[in-house]
Formats: C-alpha cells, sequence, structure tokens
C-alpha cells in the first residue's frame, strides 16, 4: 500500500472508563472526513489520531463530545 501524506494530532479524552468508551470515541473521531486510524490509551485517555488531511481541532472536540466526553487537553497537531 502506498503511504498518502498523513497529519496526526494527540488529543487527550477525559471520563473514559471501559473498552466500550474507547469504540465509541473511536468509532466518532473516525467519522470525521480523512481520518485514516485513531489509536485510543483508555488507561491515559490519550488519542492519537492520523488523517490524510490537516486534522481540524473543533471537528475531534465535537467528534468526544458526541460520544459523551470531553477533550481534557490538545497538544496540537504536527503536519
Ligand atoms: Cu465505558
Amino acid at each position: 500500500m502506498s503511504q498518502p501524506a498523513t497529519f496526526t494530532g494527540t488529543y487527550t479524552v477525559s471520563g473514559m472508563t471501559c473498552g466500550h468508551c474507547v469504540s465509541s470515541v473511536r468509532e466518532e473521531i473516525g467519522e470525521i472526513d480523512g481520518v485514516t486510524s485513531v489509536e485510543v490509551d483508555l488507561g491515559s485517555g490519550q488519542v492519537d489520531v492520523a488523517a490524510e488531511r490537516p486534522l481540524d481541532t473543533a471537528a475531534v472536540r465535537t467528534a468526544v463530545q458526541e460520544a459523551g466526553y470531553d477533550l481534557a487537553a490538545e497538544q496540537g497537531a504536527t503536519t
């Protein structure tokens, strides 16, 4: 498989307590246009997102809130 340009962002989501929370967050963020990968670490709440276009933090925040959680911190997106 070829590797298109990838943009990544790291976020911290608060309030996740189990694997169900993890899949809800992963699902909602995965629906954002251009997102190709969502890695969630339940222990730390860290969410690593990869996308084929620059990530819109507002869209990520909305997705997390739709899943029922909050964006605790935003380490910023790197290109
Ligand atoms: Cu849960």
